[in-house]
């Protein structure tokens, strides 16, 4: 197991699309436990692997209380969704940052579990918000582009100076 280093905003290598998993094997499952273990140590509620370098179409997420309700999606699809929903989002490559961002309420969604079997998902509440967040990463969004340019361009600002800071 391994805590991978998680890419801050505003670097460049968010914007990747990931490409699908087209076999899981035990590197993906070895991706999968040291995603997981990189999550729970910087208590996010989900991973994308966009957000550790790995341009691959993987998802962990575990949105329970107790955080032992972890949850696998390989080549995530939303089939279907409805409604729409506002709440407060954070990212781990945002730190410190938390903005409004408008969701769909309800998803359907289709994907792979670690094992490589075909699942299908009907999500609402914050999980559908959280899957939706970690689908957008993986092709190569990240949730505060979802908010005005001019607010964007104060978080960058923010953030680059944070960075600099910290060196
Ligand atoms: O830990 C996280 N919390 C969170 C809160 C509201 C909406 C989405 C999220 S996901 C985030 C972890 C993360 O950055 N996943 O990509
Ligand atoms: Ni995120």
């Amino acid at each position: 197991m391994a805590i991978l280093k998680i890419l801050q905003y505003p670097d460049e290598r968010l914007h990747t699309v990931a490409c699908r998993v087209d076999q899981v094997d035990d590197e993906i499952r070895q991706l999968v436990r040291d995603m997981a273990e990189t999550m729970y140590a910087a208590q996010g509620v989900g991973l994308a692997a966009t957000q550790v370098d790995v341009h691959r179409q993987v998802i962990v997420v575990d949105t329970s209380e107790s955080k032992d309700r972890l949850q696998v999606f390989i080549n995530p699809e939303i089939l279907a969704s409805c409604g729409e929903e506002e709440s407060e989002e954070g990212c781990l490559s945002v730190p410190g940052i938390y903005e409004k961002v408008q969701r769909a309420e309800k998803i359907t969604l289709n994907a792979l579990n670690e094992n490589g079997q075909p699942l299908t998902l009907e999500a609402e509440g914050f999980l559908a918000v959280c899957l939706q967040h970690e689908i957008d990463h993986l092709h190569g969004r990240v949730f505060v582009e979802h908010l005005s340019q001019l607010k964007q361009g104060r978080i960058r600002t923010k953030l680059k100076k944070r960075q600099r800071e910290n060196l």
